[in-house]
């Protein structure tokens, strides 16, 4: 009696079962704490199957189950080689700096697992198909440098949009591959977010990611404000991993009339990062502007200047970026940035692939197996269908980034947006006004969070039928978008040269800006008691992890607690499950935990009845269950 009261509960059935309706319910509480994972995760099949999941639609794609490519298994049986994660551990971050600077080969960092898919697909790609290929980087590609799969937006969509945890994700890719190094994009003073932590904050998130597993820590400030930077920097120091430190390039260091960003400006600023003890130079090209003839006068430059390693991250956008890496190489760069080619190209990074091939049989060759990063590739290309409906319209590169400037990794995100928005039909405005605000702002670097502002201002121009002209001259009162508001308060820094003036009155209404880094005003958070007030509030354990999520985004984490108590952990699930449901007469396996293994076949789906609701007809280890749910259409 006790199940049929709650599965047909009313509250149960539209998904209020919320902790107050627990509360107050007590005796369905002890039915529900043991109600079994096995209901939960049917109740998340059969309502993508009835409803269809909310972004990806009713995805009619004829896919199989998982990705299936030929030569991918990998036997686990074999010894994982040792890798530069060993090299790193038996060294520490001074020593191992200067092992870098002496290898000839040209080392490479594989972004496939971060960059590229926040670059093309919106940041979509889940823990399930970066798993199942973990095992094969472990053993075929040891030889790399790194594997760049963490940080950046991954920490705000795996939640947000995937009901996953990134901190699972870590951990779980960690356990695979255990000898390659793990890389992180970290924000500085906004961490994994979009504006700036507490101090305290900052320390406390970079000491949480590198116990999870992170070994490099590409630190970047959206206005290349170096003292924004030093907690981060100092944070990693003190951890004892990787710190690598970037200058974000924008502009172009061969046109005479761009002379805010010039070659001197680059070259003092990788002067100070170096002085600050980094172990790594990265030059972040987020928008794919360094031009191959820039690119060598830079590199050339800065190789002269500094001593530590120079690593070189750019995207392809407009298509001819591996000119610039290859020019770089020449000039003696240690490290470069590339995706595996089918998830490579267009606003990702250049080809992994395609590079490899490029420097093979030259002095720089790091005798990669052709076949092997083929059949890798091949791998990454099934995956990638499976996210279809977040792709861009975009089917060819496009140089029109040298006049809009916008960075690959917002790009897919920045066109969801747009689309939600209604303005997707208007793409190509959206790169002109994105360029004019950027004009207006005072020619800003823009990378997260900047590049959010940005886009943020764009959208809002486009959808309320504003002009520069009409934002500039005042006649009419705006109400600015909360983002514009706190980036000319200085709440994301001061990006060189300072704010336009005029503007900054007009968006401020009299308001005083601030001057000093907002990380030197902005109170320490009480971790011990933020943790124990979230366990409480959401009734559940908060470990050092769950806080952290909670800290960079209280309303995402407490939206992704909510997914887990109703569903349990949906990560498991294959892709075409998870977006697309199942398929009638389709069996799956899924592990809810170690030996613990469920089968389940979809069956049949019942007609729509009177009040809404719909069955949905499943075996379950060989036993009949049926699940109801709301058909909303
Ligand atoms: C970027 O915009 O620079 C990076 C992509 C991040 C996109 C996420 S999606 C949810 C959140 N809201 C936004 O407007 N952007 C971020
Ligand atoms: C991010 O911060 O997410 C970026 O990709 C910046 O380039
Ligand atoms: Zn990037």
């Amino acid at each position: 009696p006790f199940l049929l009261n709650l599965v047909t509960h009313p509250a149960f059935l539209e998904g209020k079962c919320t902790t107050r309706f627990l509360d107050e319910t007590p005796e369905l509480f002890q039915f529900s704490a043991r109600k079994d994972r096995a209901s939960k995760i049917l109740n998340y099949i059969a309502d993508i199957i009835v409803n269809g999941h909310p972004e990806a639609g009713r995805g009619n794609l004829k896919l199989p189950l998982v990705p299936k490519v030929p030569g991918v298994v990998v036997k686990s049986d074999t010894p994982i080689p040792a890798g530069s994660r060993d090299k790193f551990r038996e060294l520490g971050p001074e020593k191992f700096s200067k092992w870098i600077r002496d290898q000839k080969p040209i080392l490479i960092t594989d972004t496939t697992m971060r960059d590229a898919h926040q670059s093309l697909f919106a940041t979509r790609m889940r823990t399930f198909d970066m798993l199942a290929i973990a095992d094969r980087y472990a053993h075929v590609h040891s030889n790399f440098f790194s594997l760049e799969c963490w940080g950046g937006a991954t920490f705000d969509t795996s939640m947000r949009f995937l009901k996953e945890s990134p901190w699972e994700r870590l951990a779980k890719l960690r356990e695979k591959v255990p000898n390659i190094l793990f890389q992180m994009l970290l924000r500085a003073a906004n961490a994994v977010g979009y504006t700036n932590y507490p101090d305290n904050v900052v320390a406390a998130f970079v000491k949480e990611s590198a116990q999870a597993g992170v070994d490099v820590f590409r630190i970047f400030d959206s206005l290349n404000w170096v003292p924004n930077m030093r907690t981060a920097i100092e944070s990693v120091r003190n951890a004892g991993a990787i710190c690598e430190a970037a200058i974000c390039y924008t502009g172009d260091i061969l046109d005479p009339k761009r002379d805010k960003y010039g070659l001197d400006y680059y070259v003092k600023l990788a002067k100070e990062l170096e002085k600050l003890g980094n172990n790594i130079l990265a030059i972040k090209d987020m928008a794919g502007l360094l031009k191959p003839y820039a690119a060598r006068k830079l590199v050339q430059a800065l190789r002269q200047e500094i001593s530590i390693p120079i690593h070189f991250h750019t995207h392809d956008t407009a298509g001819g970026q591996i000119a610039s890496y290859l020019m770089a190489v020449e000039e003696g760069v240690d490290i470069v940035d590339c995706a595996f080619a089918s998830m490579a190209g267009l606003t990702s990074q250049p080809s992994l692939n395609a590079f490899i091939e490029a420097v093979r049989f030259t002095d720089r060759d790091p005798h990669y197996n052709f076949d092997e990063l083929q059949t890798t590739a091949n791998y990454w290309e099934e995956v990638r269908k499976y996210y279809t409906p977040f792709e861009t319209a975009q089917k060819a590169a496009s140089s029109e980034v040298y006049l809009h400037e916008m960075p690959g990794g917002q790009y897919a995100n920045l066109y969801q947006q747009a689309n939600s928005l209604g303005v997707g039909d208007r793409w190509y405005e959206v790169g002109k006004m994105y360029a004019a605000v950027n004009q207006m702002f005072g020619d800003i670097v823009k990378v997260t969070p900047s590049s959010k502002v940005v886009g943020d201002m764009t959208l809002f121009m486009l959808a309320n039928n504003l002009t520069p002209e009409m934002v500039l001259s005042g006649t009419k009162e705006i109400a600015f978008p909360e983002s514009v508001v706190e980036f000319f308060e200085g709440r994301l820094g001061q990006p060189p040269g300072g704010f336009p003036p005029e503007l900054q009155k007009r968006i401020l209404r009299g308001r005083k800006p601030m001057t000093d880094r907002p990380g030197a005003t902005l109170a320490s958070i009480d971790l011990e008691k933020t943790k124990t007030d979230l366990a409480a509030k959401l009734k559940i354990p908060i470990g050092d992890r769950e806080l952290m999520s909670s800290l960079m985004y209280p309303k995402v984490y407490a939206d992704y607690v909510e997914h887990q108590k109703k569903h349990s952990d949906t990560s498991i699930l294959p892709t075409k499950v998870f977006f697309y449901g199942m398929d009638k007469g389709e069996e799956i396996s899924v592990d809810i935990e170690r030996g613990k293994t469920l089968i389940l076949r979809y069956q049949a789906l019942g007609d729509v009845q009177d009040d809404g609701r719909r069955q949905v007809f499943f075996e379950l280890n060989g036993q009949p269950r049926e699940v109801t749910v709301f058909d909303r259409s």
